[in-house]
């Protein structure tokens, strides 16, 4: 099983829909190995971002980023990093499909409600930077066999 980050942006906590985001991960299958919430300072900001730091809207999105606290989820699951995206959408809230978190909530392409890591190798420095040891756990849900098939697990 893959590990992926997911950020409750500033602009999801505003709009007061942390809980809908994280049961739409619960629902679909995929376990919460770790949730906190925490505030975000310019030092992370400027690591977690590093690939955005020279582009002109960057003062507006650490602004943006700090303007309450977030919700951090650890989301595991077969392929989570893959399958998180993908309910994501896309970056620009108003292109973003019906039916993912962006295209149903959001209208922004820096307002867009969550982050999520794009690749298992990003997934795992980016769980790391936002949880210390011990903040994600190893557990089995019950409902796993409900959720895949044993060849799935086993993979
Ligand atoms: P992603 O969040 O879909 O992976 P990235 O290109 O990694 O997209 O950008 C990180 C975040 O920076 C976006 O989620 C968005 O909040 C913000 N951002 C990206 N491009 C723009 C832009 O052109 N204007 C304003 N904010 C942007
Ligand atoms: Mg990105």
């Amino acid at each position: 099983m893959q590990t992926t980050l997911v950020i409750i942006k500033p602009s999801g906590i505003q709009k007061g829909i942390a809980g809908r985001i994280i049961s739409r991960f619960e629902e679909k299958g995929l376990i919460i190995a770790g949730m906190k919430m925490m505030e975000l300072n310019e030092n992370i900001l400027r690591e977690h971002y590093a690939h955005l730091v020279d582009r002109p809207f960057f003062p507006s999105l650490l602004r943006s980023m700090m303007a309450t606290p977030v919700v951090v989820l650890a989301v595991k699951g077969v392929d989570a990093v893959a399958v998180v995206r993908a309910m994501t959408g896309a970056t620009n809230a108003r292109n973003a499909a019906p039916g993912t978190i962006r295209g149903d909530f959001g209208m922004s392409g820096q307002e867009n409600i969550i982050h999520a890591s794009d690749s298992p190798e990003n997934a795992a420095i980016e769980v790391a930077r936002f949880f210390k040891a011990g903040e994600v756990f190893d557990y089995t849900p019950c409902t796993l066999p409900a959720f895949y098939a044993p060849d799935e697990l086993n993979s």
